[in-house]
Formats: structure tokens, sequence, C-alpha cells
């Protein structure tokens, strides 16, 4: 890198709190907000982050292209946290579970941004629901709960046990995650989710399965960088060694970022 080379800027989409503790004193409001693992992850890797507001306000889309545009054009990189299920209309399913907490509003807004990035050839990473919501982009769908459609034998989520719980993962011999990995098929992650891939995005590749077969890993081949990885590499860190270790997976990402990053300062 030059002197006046600058640190890729990697665009963070929120999480929405629409029901606002109240103590935290925001009656009413919604919150946008980080997770602040999925921040220093990727700052860990000589990175600044950044997040970028949803400017859709309540059901409304307020000129989502324009401005997902703009952020596109903008910043180097965009990775999509984990949250709510997605809402099964931006599938085409039906909502099976009344319960189940969805915002369509966010997936609205992730999708358009995912759109964007895409189209302006800025890489993109999908962590759990981030990586079903780019299955859901190239048209896939979803399984609304794994164990009730009978597409996974184990539960992929114990509650109380979220960061700690972990299952076995077999990466694809030979495909783009095994070899960015050394070669390495077999590993473990940190799993925390009910949901997973049904029928899988056109054009996209499965890199990894669970132990019980549950789709974990998807890109889309080719130039670019669009992976989506079921498990969250942003909780891989020093505490669980044996956990398949996330900075291999981040400098990929990065390493693409870069290339839209080598220009000059004050662009
Ligand atoms: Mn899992």
């Amino acid at each position: 890198m030059t002197e006046n080379a600058l640190r890729p800027m990697i665009g963070l989409s929120p999480r929405l709190l629409r029901q606002v503790p109240a103590e935290l004193g925001f009656r009413g409001k919604t919150l946008q907000y980080l997770e602040q693992s999925v921040a220093s992850w990727v700052m860990s890797g000589d990175a600044i982050a950044v997040m970028i507001p949803s400017v859709i306000r309540d059901t409304t889309p307020t000129d989502t292209t324009g401005s997902a545009r703009e952020f596109a054009a903008r910043l180097d990189g965009l990775v999509l946290q984990g949250g709510a299920d997605i809402h099964p209309s931006c599938y085409g399913g039906q909502p099976m579970h009344a319960e189940s907490v969805t915002d369509v509003v966010r997936d609205l807004f992730e999708l358009e941004l995912l759109r964007e990035f895409i189209a302006a050839g800025k890489p993109v990473l999908g962590i759990c629901r981030g990586m079903q919501l780019i299955n859901v982009l190239f048209g896939g769908s979803l399984h609304q709960d794994l164990l009730e459609a009978g597409a996974a034998r184990d539960a992929h989520v114990i509650a109380g046990a979220e960061e700690t719980y972990r299952h076995g993962l077999s990466i694809v011999p030979g495909g783009w995650l095994s070899t960015l990995y050394g070669g390495v098929v077999a590993a473990q992650v940190n799993s925390i989710h009910h949901q997973g891939i049904d029928k899988v995005g056109d054009g996209l590749e499965i890199e990894a399965r669970s132990h019980d077969g549950v789709i974990e890993a998807v890109r889309r081949p080719g130039a670019g960088f669009v992976v989506g990885v079921q498990w969250h590499p942003e909780f891989h860190d020093h505490r669980f060694p044996d956990l398949l270790p996330s900075s291999p997976l981040m400098d990929a990402f990065l390493g693409q970022a870069r290339q839209s990053t080598n220009r000059p300062a004050g662009r």
C-alpha cells in the first residue's frame, strides 16, 4: 500500500430495536444498533467500520434505492449481521408461526443494500440471518424452522448457551472455503439459528454443511465476493480456540474491499 492508502471502510447494517426497554428512555422510538463483536471483528482486520442507518421509516420505503446506492458507492464492503427471522413474504412463503419475530422493514432495507453493493462490485459478507438474506436475494427459500421441517436432526440453537453452542461443520473438499482454510474439511462452529436454507438461490454454491446436513455456507462463484456463513465468526475469538478461526474469512473479505480503496485520498 502507498502511504496515502486508506484502510477499507466497511458498512454494517443495523439491528432494529422497536420495543425499547423503558430504562433506556426512548419511549415509542426505534433504536438501530450494532452488536459490538461484529464491529470488533471487522476492525481487527485493519479496516474501519461504520453503521449504515436504515432509511426506511416504519413500513414506508423512503428513497431506499438512491441512499443504498450511495452507501455502496462510498463504502468498500458490506457486512450483514445476524438477527430476527426474515419474513417469509420475501421469498414467496406464508408465515407458519404468527409468534415469530420478524421485521420486514429491515428485510427490505438489507435486500436493497445487498443489491446495490453487489451491483457496485463491492464485497458482501452475510452472517447467520445475513447468509439467509443473500440466499433470498438470489431467489432461494428458507425453512421457517429446521426441526419442524425435518431439515435438521439436532437443534441449531440452545437457549442460554448461544455463544457457547457449537456443532460440526463439513466443508466441501476442494471448494473456495476449504482452499481458504488450507484444505480443512472438518471444523467446529458456533451455531445460533432455527431457520436455514431450503432451496439454494440461483447461481450460489454450497461451501459447507453442518454435521446433520444443514447448509452452513454459500458463495457466488466467479469474480467479486458474495459469501454467507450460517455460523457467527465474530464470536470465534480467543476464548474458543477449538472453533474455525475467523481471521482467514475476514482477510479474504477485506482483500476484496481493499481493491476499492486503492485510490487517492480525498476521493
Ligand atoms: Mn448451525
